[in-house]
């Protein structure tokens, strides 16, 4: 057919998505097709607008495929999938879902704090166990409040895990590029210096070739065998092979992940070490805000339809 198509590369799991979508465009349910190429060659002159997720790998090579796109509507706050330069360089518009999963990715994070200093993982195994009344006492966990708080990333997300650390009244600093005006936290240029500096390290950076390898073995030694490194951003910031080595000698206290270098692939070992917490990426993941979060694609998708425009732009890379 003629019509405006949308090539949706995953499903958006909200009962009324499909309905929004189709309102003005025909809808390609990607993940559906048994041979994606040919379909995508047959429709691509017809193609707009492409549905994807920060999960999703949307590259170069798909956006060349399609010669009459013009948006590229991502569900998820982070971009390092899409090359968003490479769209943007063909004047492709890129918009993602920004501060809907602020509140969400914070709690999550000071879920892993809480669990890896006060070792929740392992004290539940321990009564699942049937281990608890057994001679073997457990073992003492970490203080958290007032304790001295890094974080590296200090963006929506990391000012709103610094709002909830100010609740157990902590000591917060904070390492970006460049220091933030206006800021009440003390800034760090130095990464090792912070990581000196903390009890605990929550990292909420972007992803991508700007930020790889940025917690790398100094960082973590600096950090230190009581200390403890969170990391709720991309698994590609931590170098990982550094911290399980890290983790494994004792240089480093503990670890509570959400995101890893090759997911879903986690280190065997981390599975094995009971100082450390290891979710598989659900920092987003409620109800609520991932209602929010496909609420704002559909919204994206509808203002590029009619105006031509999207509402959450990514940054101009
Ligand atoms: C994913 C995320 O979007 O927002 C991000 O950057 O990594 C997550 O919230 C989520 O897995 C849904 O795609």
């Amino acid at each position: 057919s003629a019509a405006r198509a949308i090539l949706q590369l995953l499903p958006l799991n909200a009962p009324y998505a499909q309905e929004r979508l189709s309102k003005h465009f025909d809808v390609i349910e990607l993940w559906k097709e048994a041979d994606p190429k040919s379909v995508i060659a047959e429709r691509k002159d017809n193609i707009e607008v492409v549905v994807t997720s920060a999960m999703t790998p949307t590259p170069a090579d798909l956006i060349d495929a399609l010669p009459q796109l013009k948006a590229i509507c991502s569900q998820g706050v982070g971009y390092d999938a899409i090359d968003v330069k490479h769209a943007q360089g063909k004047k492709i518009l890129v918009s993602n879902t920004p501060e809907v999963l602020n509140d969400c990715v914070a709690d999550l994070a000071f879920g892993l704090l809480l669990a890896t200093a006060r070792k929740l993982g392992h004290a539940e195994r321990y009564v699942r166990d049937h281990q608890w009344g057994t001679d073997a006492a457990f073992p003492l966990g970490a203080k958290v409040s007032h304790k001295r708080l890094g974080i590296v990333g200090l963006g929506r997300i990391g000012m709103a895990i610094a709002q909830r650390a100010a609740g157990f009244d902590m000591d917060i600093r904070y390492h970006n590029r460049s220091e933030r005006i206006g800021i009440s936290y003390g800034y760090e240029a130095s990464l090792v210096d912070l990581a000196s500096w903390a009890d605990f390290l929550i990292i909420a950076t972007v992803g991508g070739d700007s930020t790889r390898g940025l917690i790398n073995a100094e960082v973590l030694k600096a950090l230190g065998p009581n200390g403890i490194i969170v990391n709720i951003s991309r698994g590609s910031v931590i170098d990982e092979t550094a911290m399980v080595n890290a983790l494994a000698s004792g240089e480093l206290g503990g670890a509570g992940l959400d995101v890893y270098e090759a997911e879903p692939k986690v280190p065997d070992a981390l599975k094995s070490m009971d100082n450390v917490v290891i979710v598989p990426h659900i920092g987003s993941a409620t109800n609520e805000t991932r209602k929010a979060m496909i609420d704002l694609v559909l919204d994206n998708v509808d203002a590029y339809a009619t105006t031509g425009k999207v509402i959450t732009p990514v940054p101009a890379l």
